[in-house]
């Protein structure tokens, strides 16, 4: 509970037993519900989740849209917090992230990953391909968004029932930013949070994802 309204962090998770244990040991006392949505992990990553205290989804659908879409039906704290399961968004940063929220009366508070701090964090190509595809969004949606594709978000879980949210994979970042524009652009709001390098493996393929959301950014704005 945070200033009388219910916390639930969500993490989709594939393969990553190192990252969840320190995501999952930093995560505040005030949050009310952590939920770990697993797709099919071939190590530990269930097991470990359980025991640092989150509660388990597994979804046998592949994809990062279709986790998010499964811990969103589970979710029941009114507002929503995600991040990834990798530990590069800092869980120390969800308590300012919230308070700004509260502050800022917005319903969408996307956790931007620039300027990148720490080099190793992002490689040169990784920042290029971000900078391309949130200006592709900035100009499509006439609103700036710096980071279109960050995984850390903080929204009342009351405005889902007003998306409509059909990614499954990795364009659903874009996707619920879109969403969240169209629902009202003045109350959509970006802060600047310290973005660190992964544990474990990459699971994104940046050419394949990054052309794909591309197209995706261009076929929800024209269809
Ligand atoms: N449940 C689930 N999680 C996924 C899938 N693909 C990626 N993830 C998780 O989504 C997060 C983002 O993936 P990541 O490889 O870190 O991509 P990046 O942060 O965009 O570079 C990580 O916590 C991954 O474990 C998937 O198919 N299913
Ligand atoms: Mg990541």
């Amino acid at each position: 509970m945070y200033k009388g309204q219910t916390i639930t962090v969500i993490m989709p998770c594939l393969n990553e037993e190192q990252g969840v244990e320190q995501v999952l040991t930093r995560m505040p006392e005030f949050v009310d519900q952590v939920l770990v949505v697993d797709n099919g992990s071939t190590d530990q990553t269930s097991e470990v989740a359980r025991r640092f205290g989150a509660q388990v989804i597994r979804e046998d659908a592949r994809g990062y849209g279709r986790s998010y879409k499964t811990g969103f039906a589970a979710a029941c704290g009114d507002i929503i917090i995600t991040l990834d399961g990798d530990h590069s968004y800092p869980p120390d940063a969800i308590s300012y992230l919230l308070e700004a929220f509260i502050h800022l009366r917005v319903d969408f508070l996307n956790a931007s990953r620039f300027p990148v701090r720490d080099g190793s964090a992002m490689s040169f190509k990784h920042w290029v391909g971000n900078l391309i595809l949130s200006l592709a969004m900035s100009v499509l949606y006439l609103t700036w968004v710096r980071d279109s594709q960050s995984g850390m978000w903080v929204f009342h879980r009351s405005i889902l029932s007003k998306m409509t949210l059909e990614s499954d994979g990795m364009a659903f970042s874009e996707e619920i930013k879109i969403e969240a524009l169209k629902l009202n652009r003045h109350r959509f709001a970006e802060l600047s949070i310290l973005y660190s390098s992964r544990l474990g493996e990459i699971k994104l393929n940046p050419w394949r994802d990054g052309l794909y959301n591309l197209w995706f950014l261009l076929k929800k704005r024209f269809s």
